[in-house]
């Protein structure tokens, strides 16, 4: 039996590197289906059965670029047993815009603080623990370059990949929460468990290229415009607001900076 792990991660995050680390020289390259964007696979090493699949490098699951759309539709149709995220430490706070995106697919996932040994010479320190916890995911350190933590990484990504529940996902704003289990309720049986709380929020959101079937935009228009006048913005905007302050508040005392000379908590 294979078990297929996706690398997801932002643009720069030191994916590739990992990748190659990950899988050396037992690598498939191809296209995504109908589109000109590079699909790699590989066999991590010293594992056979284990198929790693990198996703295009991307800073969000929205449908505005090819890569977000191509990365979310292998993530939503063939739904890898794990994803392990590849996030760049020296940027962290960017970085957990997409992972708070990928928590919410519902698949298992680990994520790879990458780039550490520039945060250690930096002096700057991020609290794992801590943000594992609030996360609700494991959290490794590793440098993909130096190879520091990637057998870890890669063993705790396979862990996750037997494992049946997802990690939690965090809470938007009660406004939100109750129109997203109003859209949840209107969603067609067809739509995995856990999958409905990933097609809500991008419902929610408008996003029409999410829409299955016969599904119908039109169906959830009441329940989206009633919260918009609530308050007063537009649903996209209050997803990505939300999603920001969120961050913002989970990384405080997570992360130190040592900046000039002084400890300072960013
Ligand atoms: C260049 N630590 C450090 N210090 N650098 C890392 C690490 C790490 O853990 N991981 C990756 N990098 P990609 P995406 C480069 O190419 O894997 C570096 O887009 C350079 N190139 O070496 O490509 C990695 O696949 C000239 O850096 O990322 C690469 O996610 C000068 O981060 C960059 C300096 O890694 C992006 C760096 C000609």
């Amino acid at each position: 039996m294979s078990v297929k792990i996706a690398l997801a991660g932002n643009p720069n995050s030191g994916k590739t590197t990992l990748f190659n680390a990950l899988t050396g020289s037992n690598q498939f390259v191809g296209n995504w289906p109908g589109v000109t964007v590079e699909k790699k696979e590989g066999k991590l090493k010293g594992h056979k059965e284990v198929v790693i699949t990198d996703l295009p490098g991307i800073y969000s699951l929205s449908p505005y670029t090819l890569e977000e759309v191509v990365a979310r539709n292998y993530l939503i149709q063939e739904r890898p047993d794990a994803i392990l995220n590849i996030v760049d430490g020296t940027n962290l706070e960017r970085n957990l815009y997409l992972t708070t995106q990928l928590l919410e697919l519902g698949i298992p996932m680990v994520i790879a603080v990458n780039m550490m040994d520039v945060v250690n010479k930096n002096g700057d320190s991020i609290q794992i623990k801590q943000l594992a916890e609030k996360l609700g995911c494991p959290i490794l350190e590793i440098s993909a370059l130096k190879a520091t933590g990637i057998k870890e990484a890669a063993q705790a990504a396979l862990q996750a990949a037997t494992q049946v529940s997802a990690c939690k996902v965090h809470n938007f704003s009660t406004q939100v929460e109750e129109a997203l289990s109003a859209i949840t309720n209107r969603l067609p049986q067809e739509i995995n468990e856990n999958q409905k709380r990933f097609y809500a929020i991008k419902l929610f959101e408008r996003d029409e290229k999410i829409l299955q079937g016969n599904m119908s935009a039109a169906a959830f228009e009441d329940i989206i415009a009633k919260v918009e006048k609530e308050l007063d913005d537009d649903s996209e905007s209050i997803i990505t607001n939300e999603r920001y302050i969120y961050i913002g508040e989970m990384i405080k005392g997570c992360y130190k900076k040592h900046s000039k000379g002084n400890l300072s908590t960013s």
